[in-house]
């Protein structure tokens, strides 16, 4: 199936006149199981499940208005080049949905993630425009609707349409009609989500390229659908029954094994720098001195590191910069 098709099905049919202009936000995630792997690439439809944490107030906030001439974008208070990628992405997704060949937009992005912490991702982006198309077009879709359509610029996003701990079912549909994200009901107030900066320089490979060339090439990509399925299950009974220990076992492992399975791709995926593996190596020696830090990792060289508020403070002696998060907290 094809994205238009996938999106022609989701839209109604009749719609109102588009608003003079619409804003939304959308949070960050950082998944403690992860998405590495798809079984269709056009819909962005993975291989299996995975879970994550939505960052609270940090993400993207996206103002569309119609404009007349051609698409302008801007980012952070700056206008972004047409042929950007940031640029490029958008107006690709934009393409899907406008009412006439002639409807262009003006799309104003503000990332409330510093910069320097490394994690602008397309997630929260797209998870924004998809609520800001939803609110200037009228269409009224429901959370699991809208992500379903955010899935369609990028698979993380759709899990970035809802805050706390979320679930992206892998589903099994051609049509993806099943592969959504939703919220668990349960909260953890004195959860942190600490961010680790190694590196902002760009990366060499983009996670889409590196996600397909892993599992065209990596031995041990066979091991992974079924070592996302066993950890998501115990990640969900972890959350279920608050064990922490259990929680951050889990996530820094099933990093650990996505990073494994992309090193050992050919040529290797290798994100990491001299500086992760001494974070990682301090984060092993805080644990061994009873400061319970766990760690996870996405496609770049930075750490995210989870504890609980009662170890903040050994914490941030050991990483003096770190930029402590508290999903939970209003
Ligand atoms: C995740 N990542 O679960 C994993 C872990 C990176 C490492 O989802 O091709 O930008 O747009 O569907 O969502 C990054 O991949 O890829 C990602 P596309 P996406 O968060």
């Amino acid at each position: 199936m094809t994205k238009r098709e996938v999106i022609e099905q989701l839209l109604p049919k009749r719609l109102p006149a588009p608003c003079v202009s619409a804003t939304a936000f959308a949070p960050a995630n950082i998944a403690l199981c992860k998405y590495w792997g798809k079984r269709d690439p056009e819909l962005n439809l993975p291989t299996a499940g995975s879970l994550s944490i939505s960052l609270g107030k940090l993400g993207s906030e996206v103002t569309l208005a119609p404009r007349a001439g051609r698409d302008r974008f801007a980012l952070n208070g700056k206008l972004v080049a047409p042929e950007s990628s940031f640029a490029r992405r958008a107006a690709a997704f934009l393409d899907f949905f406008r009412p006439t060949s002639d409807f262009h937009f003006e799309v104003t992005a503000h990332n409330t993630v510093p910069t320097a912490a490394g994690l602008a991702s397309s997630a929260s982006g797209f998870a924004a425009l998809t609520l800001a198309l939803n609110k200037l077009f009228g269409w009224k879709l429901e959370r699991r609707q809208l992500s379903i359509l955010a899935r369609l610029g990028s698979g993380s996003a759709c899990r970035s349409l809802f805050d706390g701990f979320v679930e992206w079912h892998a589903g099994k549909a051609a049509s993806g009609m099943d592969s959504f994200a939703e919220p668990l009901k349960f909260n953890w107030p004195d959860l942190r989500v600490g961010l680790v900066m190694i590196s902002d320089k760009e990366k060499s490979i983009g996670s889409r390229d590196a996600m397909q060339h892993t599992r065209d090439t990596s031995p041990l990509y066979a091991a992974w659908p079924e070592t996302v399925t066993r950890d998501l299950a115990e990640l969900k009974t972890a959350i279920r029954t608050r064990n922490f220990t259990k929680l951050g076992e889990i996530a820094e492992g099933n990093a650990l094994a996505m990073h494994a399975t992309m090193i050992a791709a050919r040529p290797s995926v290798l994100y990491w720098l001299p500086g992760s593996v001494e974070a990682i190596h301090a984060v092993h020696a805080l644990r061994a001195e009873g400061c319970e830090v766990y760690f996870t990792m996405d496609a770049g060289p930075n750490l995210k590191l989870l504890f609980r508020k009662a170890d903040v403070r050994c914490v941030v002696k050991e990483f003096s910069d770190l930029q402590v998060v508290a999903p939970f907290s209003a």
